[in-house]
């Protein structure tokens, strides 16, 4: 695929998005669309932010736990790049006329205190360069018609990243062990779902480990200060009007938002 028709498919994607508008995935038109080729249209859409004043605050895993493999029947680890604009502080209300039919899940996150450059990274690597851990819970909104899509439409719509809802930070990791932490996403008092901080790759520090070698193989690195969302821990839930939505991150805190017009 050619430069031009990467940049006119990242166009597409953006113009989806401030439209509040879904579209025909791109595997409808090019079913041959490479996972790199996904990734080359995710760059260049990104690159049209950064010309739109936008910036990169860090970036997200994907599909790291059983329950987001099953639901969206995708089995490999992906990534997207989180922007300014995405960020929406615990307390906060989601306006849903913002967005196209979006959806919530609950995850860890953390925010580097150093640089984390690849290849070869480890998990001892990554843990030495977390400074803070976070409850978040991501708000992710498809581009694509009825939230359907293929691995490679996925990586070309920045993995539907849309939102991300953090709430107060703790520093650093002593003594907590995330693996057997347990979070749960709570919808108006109800908790529709629950699973412990191993559902994301065994360990939340796991997803790092493999984006730092996955930006690597493309000459990147995670730069300190970048916030990381290592995955949703448990299925994701569509929203609605009303909703008053918690996630709880055991030992970790809490994040809330609610959900207007
Ligand atoms: C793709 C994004 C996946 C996660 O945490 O697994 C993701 C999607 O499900 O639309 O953010
Ligand atoms: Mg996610």
């Amino acid at each position: 695929m050619n430069t031009d028709k990467i940049r006119e498919l990242a166009e597409y994607l953006n113009n989806a998005e401030l439209n509040r508008q879904e579209v025909i995935r791109i595997t409808d038109s090019f079913p041959e669309l490479s996972f790199e080729e996904g990734y080359q249209i995710q760059k260049a859409l990104i690159d049209l932010k950064i010309t739109n004043g936008y910036k990169v605050m860090g970036y997200k895993m994907g599909m790291t736990s059983k329950a987001k493999m099953q639901q969206m029947k995708l089995e490999n680890p992906i990534y997207g790049v989180l922007m300014d604009y995405m960020l929406l502080d615990g307390g906060n209300a989601l306006r849903l006329g913002d967005l196209i039919h979006p959806k919530v899940e609950p995850e860890i996150a953390f925010i580097m205190g150093k640089d984390v450059k690849g290849p070869g990274i480890t998990s001892k690597e990554v843990f030495a360069a977390i400074d803070y851990v976070l409850p978040v819970m991501e708000i992710i909104d498809s581009r694509f018609k009825d939230f359907k899509f293929t691995m490679s439409d996925v990586l070309a719509d920045n993995c539907s990243s849309a939102r991300v809802v953090i709430g107060n930070r703790i520093k650093k990791l002593d003594g907590i062990n995330l693996d057997l932490l347990g979070v749960s996403l709570e919808i108006n008092g109800q908790i529709v779902d629950f699973a412990a901080g191993a559902a994301v790759l065994g360990h939340p520090v796991n997803p790092v480990v493999m984006l730092a070698n996955m930006l690597a193989d493309k000459g990147e690195y995670i730069p300190a200060g970048s916030l990381i969302l290592t995955g949703g821990v448990t299925k994701a839930v569509q929203l609605k009007v009303g909703d008053v939505v918690t996630t709880k991150v055991e030992k970790v805190g809490d994040v809330s938002f609610y959900v207007t017009e």
